[in-house]
């Protein structure tokens, strides 16, 4: 069954839309209320090319919240679990949003423009909410508003070649989120190491939506030598990687330290953000669950559209976020929120759409960078 999306302001579209469209794209989701696009007809195709090759995914939808003022670091400092001062221009980091309780709100990107502006690169979720929220309530002097900011990724083992041959060879030597602002054929960008897969990539974030269609060509021309096709972000690759996905591997009260992102929270640095306190105690009494991986037993199962309950000794002890068939392991493999109190040499039960299926419990990642 196949259902039809009806248009309207309250979906925006991307700066690259059309293009999307004139390469053929099969299928959108929506995040952020914004369109994405999800395949384009071939996603096992699509998979492959991620791995062994290069392809350019529009991504407009990690839609950015900027931080600007007076008070833009003292604010930036409060939503983030990283110490900003010590972050240099240019530098970039995950970030996890908590609230007071600890609960994820959501998982960005935080870009350090200048000492007084921040770009949080965001997830599904309104950060431009929370943030004017936090700054009302404290008094601070900060304007947070949405810039004219679209990304397009450039993603695998080519995108190296690719990207270097568009901006020059100074690319390949970025660190992990560094990021680099420039001009290309008259278009203002971002140039990034980053994106949501493991394969390796980069991040143009064009600066002016008027001209999304001049950069999708220009990358889609010199990734040409290299095979180049349009992608999405896809699912099987990502958890593979045991890549977070903000709403999908979350519930409405998971925090952080339950999520796996205690290495991106530090709770031992001198300045205060949102939630550490809270992260700090649940540190120290306890974690109640973990975000962790499991292999499901029997044939190939479709893809998860919602939570499926997981089950030891007949009671329920959590949930699978997200279940595919991993390509590159040929089976199915999931990634499931347990109760810290079932040992990860439990037997379990997943009930799916297809009916009750064994698992048994695996450390993510499942994959490492490219071919098995
Ligand atoms: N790019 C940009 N914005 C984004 C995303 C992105 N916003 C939303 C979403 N993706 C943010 N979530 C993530 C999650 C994981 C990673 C990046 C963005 C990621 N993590 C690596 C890992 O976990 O192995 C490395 C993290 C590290 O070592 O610091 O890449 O993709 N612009």
């Amino acid at each position: 069954m196949t259902f039809d999306i009806s248009y309207n302001a309250r979906i925006r579209k991307s700066p690259f839309f059309d293009c999307t469209v004139a390469d053929g794209v099969k299928a959108f989701t929506t995040y952020n209320q914004m369109l994405m696009p999800a395949h384009y007809g071939d996603p096992e195709g699509e998979y492959w090319r991620l791995i062994d090759g290069v392809s350019m995914w529009d991504v407009s939808v990690e839609r950015q919240a900027q931080i600007s003022g007076p008070d833009a670091a003292r604010m930036t400092q409060l939503l983030v679990p990283r110490d900003v001062s010590k972050i240099r221009i240019g530098q970039g980091r995950y970030a996890p949003i908590s609230d007071a309780q600890g609960r994820l709100l959501n998982d960005p990107v935080l870009l350090k423009l200048d000492h007084d502006r921040y770009w949080l690169s965001l997830a599904d979720s309104n950060i431009w909410l929370w943030a004017r929220g936090v700054a009302y309530g404290l008094g601070l002097d900060v304007e947070i508003t949405e810039p004219d900011v679209s990304p397009l990724a450039i993603q695998g083992p080519k995108s190296f070649d690719v990207t270097a041959s568009i901006f020059g060879d100074w690319v390949r030597s970025l660190a992990y989120f560094a990021f680099h602002e420039t001009v290309i054929a008259g278009i203002p960008v971002v140039v990034a190491r980053s994106g949501w897969s493991h394969q390796g990539g980069f991040e143009i974030y064009l600066k002016d939506g008027t001209r999304g269609k001049d950069l999708w060509n220009l990358v889609k021309e010199a990734g040409q030598p290299f095979d180049i096709g349009p992608g999405t972000p896809t699912t099987v690759e990502r958890v593979e990687s045991g890549l977070l996905s903000y709403g999908t591997d979350t519930r409405p009260d998971t925090n952080g330290l339950e999520l796996g992102l205690g290495k991106f929270i530090n709770l031992d640095m001198e300045p205060d953000f949102v939630g550490k306190s809270a992260l700090r105690r649940i540190r120290d009494e306890g974690i109640a669950r973990r975000r962790t991986g499991l292999f499901i037993d029997g044939e190939r199962l479709p893809t998860a559209e919602e939570h499926w309950p997981v089950l030891a000794d007949g009671e329920q002890v959590g949930v699978c976020t997200i279940a595919v068939f991993s390509l590159r392991l040929q089976r199915n493999i999931a990634i499931a929120i347990i109760e810290n109190t079932v040992p990860d040499s439990a037997s379990y039960s997943v009930e799916t759409p297809d009916g009750t299926r064994e698992a048994t419990e695996t450390p993510l990642p499942f994959c490492t960078p490219g071919r098995v």
